[in-house]
Formats: structure tokens, C-alpha cells, sequence
């Protein structure tokens, strides 16, 4: 899966690509992220990508023909067609499940916007997918293109190995609970002990608890999950 993020501030991405999965998955060319200079576009002397609101008002708007002309350019750069998403707090909420969705392109651009947003002819324009990681407004686009990159990758058959699936995690297609408490050593800490049930070496019984705590845990913290109507968890 290859991603190309549009973006003012392309030295944030090394360090976040450079984490062990995804730079793992990088390495064994499953996964594809090529960042772009929106200013790479620029026009004129001064190389401006951003200019005052017309009708007054505070900040700054990122104009039309750097983000048309830098998405024109990129489109062909890659084998496959891009499908075009715009982080923003406009848009559609991210969920699990617009992830499940977003992981069947093959290839999305990720259009990272800062100040007040960009000339709304660039949305009538390019016509991009509107998406929010959450209610809250971000100095930029560019932690939640992150966000996006890092719950698309995990559905990216391979990158997570075959010790663990995403099947199995909460908000997944098979499982809409949230996860059971995990322990390790030592057995007692400071009087906290581990639930024998995990000592016991019983897996059935085990298994058993899990899931009655992920339930209980859903029920209390999480109860709209619950009430989403979904194939339920087969675990
Ligand atoms: C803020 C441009 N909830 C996600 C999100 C995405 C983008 C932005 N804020 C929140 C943002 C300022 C300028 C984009």
C-alpha cells in the first residue's frame, strides 16, 4: 500500500516512520510512504503557499494552485490511482470501520492542511474524502495524516506478522469489545496480586474470564459499543 502525504511541514514524518512496525514494513516494501513539499508548488518570488481571507478576518487561507497543481503532479507518480483524503475537522469521524474501508485502496494521498483551512475551490475542485481523527481541532493535518497511516497499516496483510491479528483487536471487524486486563511478573506487587485464574493453567477457564471481563469492561466504560449492531465476537 503506498501513501503520499501533501504537507508544509514535511520534517515532521521521519521520526514518526522510522517506529519498529512501520519502519519494518517499510523495509519489507509492504508498505509505501513518499512525503511531498506542498510548497513544491509555490508560485512567484516569494514562493507563497498561503494569502489573506477576501472578506477580512484573522489567519490565513492555503491557496488554490499550489494544492491543485502539487495533487495534478503526484496523481501520475505512482502505479496506481490514488483515492484523495483531506484531514480535517470537518470531516467524517475515523473509526475502525472507516479504516477497514480506507485499507482497500491500494493507494491514498493524504492532504495535510495548517492555518484556517484551505480555499474551499481546492475541495470543489479536487473533490477529496473529508476525514477527522476526533472533535478537537489540530494545529495541522499532519498528527492525524499519522493517525490514518498508523490504523491503516495494521490491516495491511503482513505488516503486523502472524503472532497477532487485527481480527483480534478491539474496534475490529470480529471484535467490538474492549480488551481484557493483562499482567505479567511479578506475581505480587505491593500486594497487587494477579487474578489466579491466570495462574491456574486451565485455558478454557481462562478464555472465559477474558471475555467476561471485556464485557464487563465494555458495559461500564464503552456501552454505545455494545449497542452497535455488528457480528458480534466469536472469540
Ligand atoms: C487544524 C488544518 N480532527 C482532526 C483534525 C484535522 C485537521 C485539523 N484539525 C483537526 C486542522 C488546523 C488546520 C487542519
Amino acid at each position: 500500500m503506498r501513501f503520499d502525504v501533501v504537507t508544509l511541514f514535511p520534517e515532521m514524518f521521519p521520526g514518526y516512520l522510522s517506529q519498529s512496525l512501520l519502519n519494518k514494513a517499510i523495509e519489507d516494501r509492504l508498505v509505501q510512504v513518499v512525503v511531498h513539499d506542498l510548497r513544491d508548488w509555490a508560485q512567484g518570488k516569494h514562493k507563497s503557499v498561503d494569502d489573506r481571507p477576501f472578506g477580512g478576518g484573522p489567519g490565513m487561507v492555503i491557496k488554490v494552485e499550489p494544492v491543485v497543481e502539487g495533487i495534478e503532479a503526484i496523481q501520475p507518480q505512482g502505479a496506481e490511482e490514488a483515492h484523495l483524503v483531506l484531514l480535517s475537522p470537518q470531516g467524517e469521524r475515523l473509526t475502525q470501520r472507516v479504516v477497514e474501508r480506507l485499507a482497500g485502496h491500494k493507494r491514498l494521498i493524504l492532504l495535510c492542511g495548517r492555518y484556517e483551512g484551505f480555499d474551499e475551490r481546492v475541495k470543489d475542485i479536487l473533490q477529496p474524502e473529508e476525514i477527522s481523527v476526533g472533535d478537537y481541532v489540530l494545529n495541522g493535518g499532519e498528527v492525524a495524516a499519522m493517525v490514518l497511516i498508523d490504523t491503516v497499516i495494521r490491516l495491511v496483510p503482513g505488516v503486523l506478522g502472524d503472532e497477532r491479528s487485527a481480527e483480534e483487536d478491539s474496534f475490529s471487524r470480529s471484535n467490538r469489545l474492549l480488551e481484557f486486563a493483562q499482567y505479567t511478573r511479578p506475581r505480587d506487587y505491593r500486594g497487587h496480586e494477579v487474578p489466579p485464574v491466570l495462574l491456574s493453567g486451565n485455558h478454557e477457564e481462562i478464555a472465559r474470564w477474558r471475555r467476561q471481563q471485556s464485557i464487563d469492561k465494555t458495559a461500564a466504560r464503552r456501552a454505545d459499543l455494545l449497542a452497535d449492531e455488528s457480528p458480534d465476537d466469536e472469540t
